[in-house]
């Protein structure tokens, strides 16, 4: 079924989903206690309630289950809607009298009612008498046109019971009923039982009687509560230690001689379905009892209260979320706030991989980019020496330049990599669902198994899935894929990669960056001083060549093999002093951007499980003798190094050596800055 209340009994300014909402409306004639008993159901003395035409507007009271400071939100004729803090009470006072107010919604506790999937609205509405005021009667009747189904509380006045505003009210109600069938139930609720003279008019006489007339007006099963609403509400206000005034105190008093101590239980003369006839005597070995007083004293017994309980703890258990009602500036604000929030836990949480990225290459002279992708992924893997048994089998090598490329077929994510000067393997295809279970080809696939997959089945598909936040299918392929050149027509890059690994086709590749948005640069630090510095730098003259000054400022160059640095933090601080110059005299490159890393701590760190505490604390023992702290030295500009340094706290607020050490190698690092700059790509 629909929304059990329409669209349009909120004003367009405001944000309910009505397919959430129960709505309970209270309607009767004027003063019989509608507004009383909505304050008492609530715990507060919110609603105006007075002994003459009070309420004049519609009241709507969104139960808000975890909110103790109720507020107010006002209609008025021409659908503005204004918040409304502070003092309450007289702020509702005010606007009840006010011509232009339509409604009022209400957000507050109403503790006794837990919210399931659906939020309570209780509504009042004002009391019909014709002879007084005719738009209450239209007011009324709107709002319950406004209702598809839920409760109608419908409130009998003992004191004027039978009156003739009564049965035009009750055809208003009969008449709804009969568009909207079962899902809208009536629940007749007699008030004022208190005002009844025992003597004259017994209760159990009364009730009888009021159903007897309900049943005469069309209503042929109707169900009864007699209450006394303003004793409920006296009671309740004493319990909230709130000062009675003199009036209240009488009545207090009165009310206490009957229902605290005697014998004027009112719950036990509900008549339901199923105890309807609670008058009605029973026998019980020749002694005659009345349905009621059996009912009393279960009631009593505190057996009723466990089922409460029991029915309460049920529903507590239900998954519930809280529940506001926002004005459109508040939404987006919260939007805002939300967004900023799920951003960051989403750094926190998310490898690189499963933010929105575009391509990123990796390039570099050496052959095992796999510590630096595994760096990336967050995980490890690709095993380092599955690469280094593929690259150096004979007859898999070739001496050409060929791409190492790592994708993902969700269009948002791609990652290539050069693997240098040589390389020509493929990788095994397997499926590894989120628990790291490898199914399809191999099912419990070590790290070497994957090696010697490599290198039979000559290409690899990895398909991961992962819970969060949404179930992801990660595909990477790796694979020689010289084939970009001859491909390079190919529309998309998806198609491209399944043809390559359908084709198992070796291609040569001449330009690699064909796709790639940032590219990563990977320099052996460690060695960049030496011989294989000058070739090194040889090899970056040749990309400059290739790429253009452009091209290589674009670039991020990751320092890697920085644990194989000497102990002492300046080393790693001299090692930079010298890429820079270097970059500087023979690149002509003043800004470039420099990450260093340790990919093999990284790489080592995520083959760790977090649980394994003395492997971690062997591998931190391992990072304070080398003086590892990679994230101090990174060559970065002033705005990428302060959001570097948020992303480090928020990292480090989870409490966890691992990311402690993770954040001396680098990892974060090299995110936060590969972040930034796929957002300016
Ligand atoms: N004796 C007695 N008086 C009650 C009871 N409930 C409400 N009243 C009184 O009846 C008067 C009207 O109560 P309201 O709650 O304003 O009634 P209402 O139905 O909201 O009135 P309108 O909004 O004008 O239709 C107040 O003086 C209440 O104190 C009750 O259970 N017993
Ligand atoms: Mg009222």
């Amino acid at each position: 079924m629909d929304s059990l209340i329409n669209k349009d009994f909120f004003p367009s300014g405001m944000t309910l989903d009505e397919n959430r909402i129960f709505p309970v409306l209270v309607m009767s004639t004027m003063s019989s206690g509608k507004s009383t008993l909505i304050n008492a159901i609530a715990d507060r003395e919110i609603l105006p309630n007075r002994n003459e035409a009070c309420t004049a507007k519609v009241y709507a009271i969104l139960d808000e289950d975890e909110n103790e400071h109720p507020y107010a939100i006002s209609v008025d004729d021409k659908q503005r809607v204004r918040r409304i803090e502070g003092n309450l009470r007289e702020k509702l006072d005010e606007l009840n009298e006010r011509e232009d107010t339509e409604k009022i919604f209400i957000g507050a506790q109403i503790r006794e009612v837990i919210n399931t999937g659906k939020i309570l609205l209780l509504i009042d509405t004002p009391g019909m008498n014709n002879a007084l005021d005719e738009r209450h009667e239209r007011i009324t009747e709107d709002a319950l046109q406004a209702l598809n189904g839920g409760l109608v509380l419908y409130l009998i006045n003992a004191t004027q019971f039978g009156v003739r505003d009564d049965t035009r009210l009750l055809k208003i109600l009969q008449n709804r009923l009969k568009q909207t069938g079962e899902a809208l139930r009536v629940l007749f609720v007699i008030n004022k039982v208190d005002e009844l003279d025992p003597e004259k008019e017994p209760i159990e006489d009364f009730i009888p009687e009021v159903r007897s007339y309900l049943i005469q007006r069309g209503f042929p099963d109707p169900e009864l509560i007699p209450i006394s609403a303003r004793a409920a509400s006296l009671f309740r206000k004493a319990l909230r230690e709130e000062e009675l005034s003199r009036a209240e105190y009488r009545d207090f008093l009165g009310y206490y001689e009957n229902f605290g101590t005697k014998d004027l239980r009112l719950s036990s003369y509900k008549m339901g379905r199923q105890n309807a006839e609670f008058f009605r005597r029973l026998q019980v070995k020749g002694k005659e009892y009345r349905i009621s007083e059996l009912n009393a004293a279960i009631e009593n017994t505190g057996i009723t209260a466990i089922e409460r309980y029991i029915q309460n703890a049920q529903i507590q258990s239900e998954e519930r979320e809280s529940f506001r009602i926002k004005l459109p500036g508040e939404q987006r604000r919260e939007a805002e706030e939300r967004e900023k929030e799920r951003e960051d836990l989403f750094h926190l949480f998310m490898p690189l991989w499963t933010a929105k990225m575009r391509t990123i290459g990796i390039f570099g002279p050496r052959k095992y980019h796999a510590a630096i992708i595994n760096m990336l992924l967050r995980d490890s893997l690709i095993p380092e020496d599955a690469w280094r048994t593929v690259c150096r089998s004979p007859g898999t090598f070739s001496s050409s330049s060929s791409l190492l490329g790592i994708a993902e077929e969700l269009p948002h994510l791609e990652l290539q990599g050069d693997p240098g000067l040589d390389g020509n393997y493929k990788l095994i295809d397997i499926d590894i669902d989120h628990k790291g279970q490898y199914k399809d080809h191999c099912r419990e696939l070590d790290r070497t198994i994957l090696g010697n997959y490599i290198k039979t089945h000559g290409y690899c598909r990895i398909r991961g899935y992962f819970p969060e936040p949404e179930e992801l299918n990660l595909y990477w392929r790796i694979r020689s894929c010289d084939a970009l050149v001859k491909q390079s027509q190919a529309d998309s890059l998806p198609k491209l990669w399944e043809f390559l690994v359908d084709e198992k086709k070796e291609f040569r590749c001449t330009d690699p960056d064909l796709y790639v948005h940032v590219p990563l640069y990977v320099i052996d630090l460690s060695s960049f001083s030496d011989r294989d510095g000058d070739w090194q730098l040889e090899l970056l003259l040749r990309r400059r060549k290739e790429w253009g000054k452009e091209g290589l400022e674009r670039c991020i160059f990751v320092l890697d093999y920085c644990e194989k640095l000497g102990a002492e933090g300046s080393t790693l601080f001299k090692k930079m002093g010298e890429i820079c110059r270097a970059f500087s005299q023979q690149l002509q490159i003043e800004h470039p951007i420099l990450v260093p890393v340790s990919s093999a701590m990284s790489s080592r760190l995520w083959s760790v499980g977090s649980k394994e505490f003395e492997k971690v604390q062997e591998i931190a023992m391992e990072c304070h003798d080398k003086n590892l702290e990679c994230e101090k030295y990174a060559l970065i500009d002033k705005a990428v190094r302060e959001r570097m340094e948020s992303d480090l706290s928020l990292y480090r607020r989870v409490k966890d050596l691992r990311v402690e050490i993770m954040a001396h190698t680098g990892a974060y690092v090299l995110e936060t800055v590969l972040r930034l700059q796929m957002r300016k790509s």
